[in-house]
């Protein structure tokens, strides 16, 4: 029970969201410390969308169009903060959704993948035997990916992503677009396109931007 007037109103209902995705499975204990690092970050934002993080939703909502075969990579909190968002975005840039988990588990996939269909989600890859691919150079379970999905794309949007991943995917070729509140992470750094801003804002902003610009030349 969050009062509307509440000052803190909208980041207490984004913890809300993450406990209950914890709740049901979607995310894993350790999304809810990265989501109080991206709170800290966000605070020093003055929780606000900055200019410069507008114009890396411009060029992400344009590279996003311009692709051939882009992959909307969704993780726990991902999926717990913006699923209906993320269906909207595959809809109206025809990428495919992927999940791809940091802390793996079939149970989690399954779950992930079901809250995305809750939402409209025709296709749902990466999930049980269907990440049969793999990442060259990452180590263990963190290196599946699905041969249909992430192996053969040419741009990867991997929100909130772990540094290793993003390093790798950039090796492999791939234009990565990540949103990260951490300007310092390695996912930042090594990204093409880095909107440091918060999920929860930037989701809404890119679907409306893809909107605004499909069709342009
Ligand atoms: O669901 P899984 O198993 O794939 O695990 C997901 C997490 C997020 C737990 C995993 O990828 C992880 O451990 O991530 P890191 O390495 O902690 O990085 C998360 C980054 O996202 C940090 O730099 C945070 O500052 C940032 N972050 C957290 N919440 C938000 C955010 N950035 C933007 N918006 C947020 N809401």
């Amino acid at each position: 029970m969050i009062p509307d007037d509440h000052p803190r109103a909208a980041s207490l209902m984004t913890r809300e969201k993450l406990v209950d995705g914890f709740k049901r499975n979607i995310v894993v204990a350790e999304g809810l410390i990265a989501h109080g690092r991206g709170e800290a970050f966000d605070y020093l934002l003055g929780e606000k969308t900055t200019e410069m993080a507008e114009s890396a939703v411009r060029a992400a909502a344009a590279l996003l169009l311009i692709s051939k075969n882009a992959v909307l990579s969704v993780n726990g909190n991902a999926a717990a903060l913006c699923a209906k968002e993320i269906v909207e975005l595959a809809d109206i840039t025809g990428a495919k959704i992927e999940v791809n988990l940091f802390y793996r588990t079939e149970e989690r996939e399954r779950a992930i993948k079901a809250e995305l269909e809750r939402h409209g989600a025709r296709q749902v890859l990466g999930v049980g035997e269907k990440a049969s691919a793999r990442i060259p150079e990452l180590s263990s379970e963190r290196r599946r990916v699905d041969p249909e999905g992430i192996l053969v794309a040419d741009t990867v949007f991997v929100p909130l992503e772990d540094g290793d991943r993003t390093e790798a995917l950039a090796k492999m070729g791939k234009s990565v677009i990540t949103v990260d509140l951490n300007p310092l992470s390695r996912t930042a750094r090594a990204a093409n396109i880095t909107i440091v801003d918060n999920l929860v804002r930037v989701m809404p902003a890119l679907v409306q931007k893809v909107s605004a610009l499909k069709g342009k030349d």
